[in-house]
């Protein structure tokens, strides 16, 4: 299998969709409103844990195009929960991209302690052979969503898969902790939007002094 040929379309994919993503904060500092976005991050699968993923799933690979998807990911982190809110509405608003499914693990986390809103997308990208529809699956989660994920991530990285029964009770306390933290910040949202606004207006201002 030639996997720089198979993988091309999706590394088109997620790198149109990064810059489309960010656009999005970019237009939000010009109005100094806050932006449900904090920043965006995007990768292709890379192939072995595209194999390890096709084995644990029984995916054959002729049927990874349709079977597998997440092997373009887009993932957006937002500063407060109800920033995911705009973000799906924002999506949601999008002529370029297709939902296909939506699952929300922040209303239901997983068992692991894991929360993020995930949704899988049909994007069509322009090659040199006409249009072609790629899977995409964009993660949607606050900072303290995405704290927890990269360290439980990076832990069963390390005990491939099997972490010991001590670390995951653990790993559920700090999962209650980062939920706690959102929660927190929820109540103090005004207040710290605020400063927010006022920091990007006096950054717009200094901008014009510096330059008349
Ligand atoms: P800057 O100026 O570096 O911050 P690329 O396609 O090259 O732009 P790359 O290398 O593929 O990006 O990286 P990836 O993983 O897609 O995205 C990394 C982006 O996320 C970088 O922003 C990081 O700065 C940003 N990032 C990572 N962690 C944090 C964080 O905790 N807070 C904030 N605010 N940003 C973070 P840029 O756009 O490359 O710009
Ligand atoms: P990567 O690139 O290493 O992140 P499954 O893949 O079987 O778990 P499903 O139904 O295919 O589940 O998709 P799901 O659960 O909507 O999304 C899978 C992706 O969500 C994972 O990708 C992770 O990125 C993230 N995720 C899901 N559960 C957890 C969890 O308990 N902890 C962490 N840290 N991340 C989780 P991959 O395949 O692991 O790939």
């Amino acid at each position: 299998m030639d996997w720089d040929l198979f993988l091309a379309p999706y590394k088109q994919a997620v790198d149109e969709l990064k810059i489309k993503l960010r656009g999005y904060r970019e237009q939000f500092e010009k109005t100094a409103e806050h932006s449900p976005i904090e920043f965006v991050t995007g990768r292709v699968k890379p192939v072995k844990s595209i194999l390890d993923k096709a084995r644990r799933k029984n995916i054959p690979l002729n049927q990874l195009q349709t079977s597998m998807q997440d092997i373009a990911g887009l993932r957006i982190m937002c500063q407060f929960v109800d920033d995911i809110k705009a973000v799906l509405q924002l999506i949601r608003k999008r002529t370029d991209l297709t939902i296909l499914e939506e699952r929300d693990y922040i209303t239901e986390k997983k068992e692991s302690g894991y929360r993020s809103y995930h949704l899988v997308v049909s994007y069509p990208v322009q090659t040199i052979g006409g249009e072609r529809k790629i899977l995409v699956e964009i993660q949607i989660r606050t900072l303290a969503m995405n704290f927890w994920a990269t360290i439980e991530h990076s832990l069963n990285y390390k005990y491939e898969g099997r972490i010991p029964a001590d670390i995951k009770e653990r790993l559920q306390r700090a999962a209650e902790a980062a939920f706690l933290l959102d929660e927190e910040m929820s109540k103090i949202r005004g207040e710290v939007q605020e400063a927010q606004k006022h920091f990007a207006l006096k950054k717009q201002v200094d901008f014009y002094d510096e330059n008349n």
